[in-house]
């Protein structure tokens, strides 16, 4: 059914500041207008969750249009960048889209922008820089630099818009996403939403007395002011020459907006923690209401009510046609968990002569390759820009390609991995490396929550490299030393891949780069200079994604990956020898999406499975690959499976205890020999 012609006074979705003091009186009734949609389809929303028509929960951004809808309007939506919260239905309205569609999202039916994956709010408008929310509070700020830089590297002059509130303002990622806009110089301007309270807990719980949010601004080398968003033509004028400033200067600038969550947290909030008479306090300061009484002072009474009428009948025929949308179709959804695959890059020949190189250095041939051959390839992390990384894999990197291409990021990994996001959502291709893989702990939220669900909540492609040096045996300790690789391939939408030679992980580097999701690339620190071999360019080098079937046996089927596939060799060597016992061996290469054909063909073959890994023994990649080969072989298996880890535990310092964590040839050759009594 076609949606309702939207009213006349609902054709403008910009406002230029010219307009505030030349036009004000137009400008104003359109900023009210808009105010009045948000407004009404919010309490509309409100009561159809009550009716139980909307699920889940609602939100609303009463109180909030004060500041949203001037902001929105004021926002230039052919090229900035912005990420509402759950206080912005407005903004949502303005930057794009039919109220319908807005609705279809909060039914969550089948023409939901989120095909249903996502609940009320969630949404965005990739194609117009809208980046939708998760509900990670702060985890957005920094995709919305990210997408925002991207946009400033393609020579368009854009904004960047994000709110936290003040809950969210304790929260690492914002810090963490302030210093990095000021330390970048990013055109992004912050906006605290200020409602006093986090769901129940009002500010005087989350930050000490005396606290201005907004003076924190200079201890990030940033301007900042506040604004009281309740008096709307005010707010109006501020955030015009605040986004005129930032739109300028490319500085990030930071603004405080005191507002009002006049309906609770959400719709099932009831309120009981308010202090007695603070309710009546905020209604009091409703800025819709106040504004609406200054433009009938000004004599425009005809017009407000002729606006009010005209949007209460667009609202009520838009939840009409949005109702009667038939429900979400669950076909499609496992396919949609990735983007789809790309086509091949069109990579020169090179290098066409074998390069005699370690681990390491095919890791930096491949980097090298993909930025001369590959203009949208960024190289970020700590440290790898003149120091040329902790494994010295980007040496000269920085030197040859230049600071905007080759950067050095601060200690920040969660809002660099978010920012490295917002690049990807946006035509760049980054390559992150992560210091050691253990530090990849603080950027999770950003890996698995928002990164790896992207595609299937919003359809956007995440083209994005996540480089983990990773794994033991060098006496690190715990948090230098672990494989994070089952940690992180719990969670859904992330690819993987592990390689054990500098050929793979020049390939590996390749495949991952052109892939079109987050793709996690593992490289074993104790493979990164063990010898030198041969790397050219191979143009089989998709064929990473597949095992690769190393030798031929029949007396078991040993499946691995990284380090341990070179020990697991020198077990077999061992077991041929001793034993005249072979086995078909396995390098797994591709942790995610897991290829097991090949290995499925050897075991109906020789009916024994050994699978030997550095992770730990307890949820560790090898439960999943015994329960998947034995569910699926388990009438050709005539063992139990075999299953070599490391311990319980965290890796130990001492090369003695270490030693006994992980695998060794020789607790291989033990555990392969006792299994096969
Ligand atoms: C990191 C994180 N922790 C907890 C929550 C649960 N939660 C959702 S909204 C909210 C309160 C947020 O308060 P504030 O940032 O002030 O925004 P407001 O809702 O007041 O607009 C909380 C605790 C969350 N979404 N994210
Ligand atoms: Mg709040």
């Amino acid at each position: 059914m076609a949606f309702p012609t939207p009213p006349a006074c609902l054709a403008q979705r910009n406002l230029r500041t010219a307009e505030l003091s030349q036009n004000t009186d137009a400008a104003l009734l359109r900023i009210y207008a808009w105010m009045h949609l948000a407004r009404t389809a919010d309490n509309r929303i409100l009561d159809l969750f009550r009716q139980g028509l909307i699920k889940g929960t609602v939100t609303g951004g009463q109180g909030n249009e004060g500041l949203i809808i001037p902001l929105a309007l004021l926002a230039d939506k052919t090229t900035d960048v912005v990420s509402f919260t759950h206080r912005d239905f407005g903004g949502h309205l303005i930057w794009g889209g039919h109220l319908c569609e807005h609705l279809n999202q909060y039914f969550a039916n089948a023409h939901s922008p989120t095909k249903a994956r996502e609940g009320n709010i969630h949404h965005g408008d990739l194609a117009n820089r809208s980046l939708p929310m998760i509900s990670h509070l702060g985890a957005m700020l920094s995709n919305v630099l990210g997408t925002t830089d991207s946009q400033r590297r393609f020579g368009k002059k854009a904004v960047g818009f994000t709110f936290f509130g003040d809950g969210g303002s304790s929260t690492g990622d914002i810090h963490e996403s302030l210093n990095l806009a000021s330390l970048l110089s990013l055109p992004v301007l912050f906006v605290i939403e200020n409602n006093k309270y986090a769901y129940s807990t009002p500010v005087s719980e989350q930050f000490a007395p005396g606290t201005e949010l907004w003076k924190r601004a200079s201890g990030y080398g940033m301007e900042g002011f506040s604004i009281d968003a309740t008096d709307t033509e005010a707010s109006a004028k501020a955030l015009a020459a605040a986004i005129d400033k930032v739109r300028a200067t490319s500085r990030p600038l930071l603004i405080e907006a005191h507002t009002l969550r006049l309906r609770g947290h959400a719709a099932y909030d009831t309120g009981d923690y308010l202090l007695s008479g603070e309710s009546e306090g905020f209604l009091a300061r409703d800025p819709l209401p106040k504004f609406r009484a200054r433009l009938a002072a000004a004599g425009h009474s005809p017009q407000l009510d002729a606006i009010d009428a005209e949007l209460g009948a667009f609202i009520e025929a838009c939840i009409q046609i949005s109702l009667a949308v038939p429900r979400p179709d669950p076909a499609g959804m496992e396919a949609d968990l990735f983007a789809p695959d790309s086509a091949p890059l069109p990579w020169k020949a090179e290098p066409a002569t074998p390069q005699h190189v370690t681990m390491a250095q095919a890791l930096g041939l491949a980097h090298r390759k993909i930025l001369a051959e590959r203009p949208e390839s960024l190289v970020l992390g700590q440290d790898i820009g003149t120091y040329g990384g902790a494994f010295k894999v980007t040496e000269g990197l920085l030197n040859d390609f230049g600071r905007a291409r080759v950067f050095n990021t601060p200690l920040a990994e969660s809002a660099c991995t978010g920012y490295a996001i917002g690049l990807a959502l946006n035509g760049h291709r980054p390559i992150e490396e992560f210091q050691f893989a253990d530090f990849s702990t603080e950027a999770v939220t950003q890996i698995t929550q928002n990164a790896a669900t992207y595609h299937f909540r919003s359809g956007a492609a995440v083209p994005l490299v996540l480089r983990l040096p990773t794994g033991g045996g060098l006496t690190f300790g715990s948090f230098h030393s672990q494989e994070l690789d089952s940690f992180f391939l719990a969670m859904p939408g992330i690819k993987a891949l592990y390689p054990s030679t500098p050929q793979d992980a020049f390939n590996a580097l390749l495949a991952a780069y052109e892939d079109n999701n987050p793709v996690l690339l593992f490289e074993h620190k104790g493979l990164y200079r063990r010898g030198k071999f041969n790397v050219s360019w191979d143009s089989h080098y998709r064929d990473i994604w597949q095992p690769n079937h190393l030798r031929t046996g029949d007396y078991a089927t040993v499946v691995t990956y990284g380090e341990m596939v070179h020990l697991a060799s020198d077990a077999a060597d061992y077991f041929a020898a001793e034993y005249e016992r072979t086995f078909d061996l396995f390098d797994l290469r591709a942790l995610a999406p897991l290829q097991l054909d090949t290995i499925r063909a050897s075991l109906a073959r020789t009916h024994r499975l050994i699978v030997i890994h550095e992770g730990r023994r307890t949820h560790g990649f090898g439960a999943e690959l015994v329960a998947r080969l034995t569910e699926e072989m388990f009438f050709d298996l005539e063992a139990a499976p075999l299953r070599i880890a490391s311990l319980d535990l965290p890796v130990p310092f001492a090369p003695e205890l270490e030693h006994v964590f992980r695998p060794t040839k020789e607790s291989i050759i033990d555990r392969i020999a006792t299994w096969m009594g």
